[in-house]
């Protein structure tokens, strides 16, 4: 590191005095706290990610400051690598003592450590690039500003400031940068809404929505998300959408809205309720990344029949399995031999038993991984089509570059002797839903848009998706403990191994329950044991998961030690 880099860190980061007495972590989603005490976090984010574009040869990187379906006090950052998709996790331990050294000069050592371990060279020759985001949160200007700091630190490096865009948008425009194709809020929405034309104009004649059902009211949960979708809306002729909770009306960000309300409470959120009985409803979270549906059965209370990221799982794969058969057919002669797709479907232990057992059911390859989607993710990548979903609708589809190549060539062999036929318009479904889908990371805007064009393609209204299949009752509780990462699990967090003695008073008391599961997990975004339950009656699954709730907190709570 040259003297001229050198003291561009010093100096920059005096500006910047990490808080006192508070550790940080990059925990499943990046660093998530009160804003007031991420400015310094913030700022060294902006070097880490542009370390990172350097070390990426120059590719594009992300900073997305955003703190999800948390309050609106909190605030958080997290960073996109080039294909899009999160942080590569080999770097999280920098990022974790990045943020946690104590003063300009322990940052200056870790940073000149790290680079020459990297054989990141810091000469300033290099350019780096860094697209800047934010959701609606206040706090997001301020630390906005620090991000750039931390960037402009980096001799060589620059931030380009995006503007307020959903989370799953900045993770778009990183993964279109690096691919040389437009990369523009514009290119975003006109990719999204031609996929979705060219789907609609596929849909079989005979399949006819009713009348009751062609409109879908959505909750913005006063984020980012309503908002965008206002814009997308104007380019989507034909589709009937009302959006309420769009942050313009006074409501505030994620109180008693948006989809970690509706999944977690199973509630109607706040501008919804016996005026909607029957209505196709869907909604977003906080910065748009997780979706939901629901629809509110009767006038006589706020309860919904929640439609959650294991139906709309379910969903794409019926509709993607149902394109594949058509594809595989016989009967085209003059086309090459058929190829066969790997579909793979991939959940977390929060997944309703009966999703799963459905998804198995259907012939499906289905595999777990721990919670957060950068295991999915990286599943998912295994297959040539991975589908992956968290219950609380996050997740999206991800289909390899070398399937990708095969349909196209395929497509255009079919649009040359069947044109017409049903084998080309099930490869140009596939192709479209490529496109429409954020391939990058979970988007409730493309999920959305994927979920109404299938609806619209099988015919079918929100119940009848709905009773694919019964959610097993379920509920999730959370637990303050001293030390949450006394917890450690195996077998994709199914079953706790530390402390000792804790699984087998959990199964015990499991074994009590017709159908019940249940287990707990450390939660890596708050300080608190998450638990879970299932059994057959809400009841029963109540109990049980207050039961396991007692046993947590006579394991690991503040009477404990
Ligand atoms: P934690 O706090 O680790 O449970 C929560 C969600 C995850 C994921 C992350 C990131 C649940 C139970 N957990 O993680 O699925 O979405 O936030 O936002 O919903
Ligand atoms: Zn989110």
């Amino acid at each position: 590191m040259n003297e001229d880099q050198r003291s561009l860190l010093l100096s920059s980061s005096s500006r910047f005095p990490p808080p006192q007495g508070v550790r940080l972590s990059y925990g499943t989603a990046g660093f998530r706290a009160d804003a007031a005490l991420l400015e310094s976090t913030v700022y060294r984010v902006g070097i880490l990610a542009a370390l990172r574009s350097l070390k990426m040869d120059g590719s594009v990187i992300g900073v997305m400051l955003t703190a999800s379906h948390n309050r609106v006090s909190d605030n958080g950052v997290k960073i996109a690598d080039p294909s899009g998709g999160m942080l590569s996790q080999s770097w999280e331990p920098f990022a974790d003592a990045l943020a946690n050294a104590p003063t300009s000069q322990h940052l200056l050592q870790l940073i000149t450590e790290f680079v020459e371990k990297e054989n990141i060279s810091l000469e300033g020759v290099r350019r780096a690039e860094i697209l800047l985001g934010r959701d609606t949160r206040p706090s997001g200007e301020s630390l906005l500003e620090a991000a750039k700091q931390g960037i402009s630190s980096i001799l060589g490096a620059v931030a380009i400031d995006m503007g307020i865009v959903t989370t799953p948008q900045l993770h778009w425009m990183v993964r279109a940068r690096n691919k040389g194709i437009k990369a523009s809020e514009l290119d975003y929405f006109e990719q999204l809404s031609s996929s979705f034309r060219c789907l609609i104009d596929l849909i079989p004649s005979g399949s006819k929505i009713s009348e009751v059902d062609e409109k879908l009211v959505v909750d913005g949960a006063n984020g980012v998300g309503g908002e965008k979708l206002e814009v997308l809306r104007k380019m989507l002729d034909g589709m009937v959408v009302e959006i309420r909770n769009s942050g313009k009306d006074g409501g505030v960000l994620n109180e008693g809205v948006g989809a970690d309300y509706v999944q977690k409470e199973k509630f109607a959120p706040s501008g919804f309720g016996s005026q909607d009985v029957g209505l196709r409803c869907a909604s977003l979270d906080g910065d748009a990344d997780r979706l939901v549906y629901f629809s509110v059965p009767s006038k006589s209370c706020n309860n919904i029949d929640l439609v959650d990221g294991d139906k709309m799982l379910s969903l794409f794969a019926i509709f993607i399995k149902e394109q594949l058969n058509t594809l595989s057919k016989e009967g085209t002669e003059n086309t090459s031999s058929s190829y066969h797709a790997r579909l793979g479907v991939v959940q977390t232990a929060y997944a309703n038993g009966a999703s799963t057992d459905y998804l198995k059911k259907l012939g499906l390859e289905v595999v777990f991984t721990p919670t957060g989607v950068k295991y999915l993710h990286e599943k998912a990548a295994e297959y040539d089509i991975g589908i992956y979903f968290e219950a609380n609708g996050h997740g999206t589809i991800i289909f390899s570059e070398s399937f990708l190549c095969s349909l196209e060539a395929r497509y255009q062999e079919f649009s040359s002797v069947s044109k017409g036929s049903e084998q080309q318009k099930a490869a140009l479904r596939l192709l479209a839903v490529s496109k429409l889908i954020n391939q990058a990371v979970g988007d409730a805007l493309s999920g959305l848009l994927l979920v109404e064009a299938i609806l619209q393609h099988m015919g079918w209204s929100i119940q009848r998706w709905s009773e694919l299949y019964k959610d097993l009752p379920s509920r999730q509780l959370k637990v303050k403990v001293v030390d949450r990462t006394a917890v450690i699990t195996a077998n994709a967090e199914t079953v706790v191994v530390r402390p000792p003695g804790i699984q087998e008073a959990i199964n015990a008391e499991t074994a009590k329950y017709p159908r019940g599961r249940s287990f707990i997990r450390p939660s890596g975004t708050e300080d608190v044991i998450r638990v879970y339950a299932e059994a057959s009656s809400q009841e029963a699954a109540n109990s049980l998961a207050n039961s396991v709730a007692r046993l947590v907190d006579q394991f690991l709570g503040f009477g404990s030690s």
